[in-house]
């Protein structure tokens, strides 16, 4: 038996590469449909090649580090969340993509592109978010500018970008891989009518491992997730939690809760802790209509 990981799928038949980077294409086994496992780019395989002009199969997927259902991704290690000053960034979706990222132990990476248009922005970004340890970098696609810090911070990991339409996830990838990707406003008006055939490949070219998806976007809170382990994947609220009089606190307005204090005093950003209340009772929303 072979070991490679799947870095394409298409109407049942997968791409697997192997470690020497040789591609084998294959076809999952029957049991895999009977235990409702649906093989995912990303994932790690055992696999016996076919014979000259016929297929070969997958026979063993290895446990997932981490699993995506939108887009349908296993093993990435690292979300690049891309914003930029236009189109006007979506911060409650970052708060989401970061909840998403701590919830399943990927290390976010802050991406602020198109730093050409507007340089003071990732200055705020990197303040706002400076709390939750997260790494933020000033890109810009066009000038060249920070990308070999993106690179550096890529290096070892399996990748996938997220982020709004149009912040230059497709340009970036590009420019980091060689790659030719459908960018811009054609890819936009092509992607809405290719949606149900699209298709997800991994990329692995000049040392890095990318994801190319325009998935993510519509990315809801985990599933399932109970509204008071919210809190948790918000590392910047950590630090004063234990300083809440009432315990738990969901720091949702109670009385004493120290994060709304340390928010006052400017120690916590307070457009996280206003998004944040705004997905708890999202989720909260969520967890009473889930047996609806
Ligand atoms: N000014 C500027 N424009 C950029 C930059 N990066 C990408 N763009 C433009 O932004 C548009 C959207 O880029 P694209 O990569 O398709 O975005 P995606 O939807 O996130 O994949 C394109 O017209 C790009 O040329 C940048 O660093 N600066
Ligand atoms: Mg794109
Ligand atoms: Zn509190």
């Amino acid at each position: 038996m072979e070991k490679g990981r799947i870095i394409q799928g298409r109407g049942g038949l997968y791409t697997v590469r192997d470690e020497a980077g040789q591609g084998f294409v294959l076809r999952a086994k029957n049991k895999f449909r009977r235990a409702n496992i649906t093989p995912l780019v990303g994932d790690n395989v055992d696999f016996t090649p076919g014979r000259g002009e016929e297929h070969g199969w997958i026979e063993e997927i290895h446990p997932r580090r981490s699993y995506c259902l939108r887009p349908p991704v296993a093993n990435i290690t690292q979300l690049v969340i891309t914003l930029a000053p236009e189109p006007v960034p979506d911060l409650l979706l970052v708060d989401k993509l970061l909840v998403f990222s701590f919830h399943q132990r990927i290390e976010p990476v802050l991406a602020v592109n198109k730093a050409d248009l507007d340089p003071d922005m990732p200055g705020e970004i990197e303040q706002a978010y400076r709390g939750a340890g997260v790494k933020t970098l000033a890109l810009s696609a066009q000038t060249g500018d920070g990308l070999e810090g993106l690179r550096r911070a890529m290096a070892g990991h399996i990748t996938c970008f997220a982020g709004q339409s149009g912040v230059g996830k497709s340009t970036l990838i590009a420019a980091l891989t060689g790659e030719d990707l459908e960018t811009g406003e054609i890819s936009q008006r092509i992607r809405r009518g290719r949606q149900t055939t699209r298709h997800i490949s991994l990329i692995e070219k000049k040392g890095l491992q990318v994801l190319d998806t325009p998935g993510f976007s519509l990315l809801d809170l985990p599933e399932e997730m109970p509204p008071e382990d919210l809190r948790q994947d918000y590392p910047d609220f950590a630090h004063f939690a234990h300083q809440c009089r009432f315990a738990p606190c969901l720091h949702d307005r109670e009385p004493g809760c120290a994060v709304d204090q340390a928010a006052r005093e400017g120690k916590i950003d307070t457009g996280r802790l206003e998004r944040y209340r705004q997905l708890l009772s999202q989720a909260q929303d969520n967890w009473r209509e889930r047996y609806d």
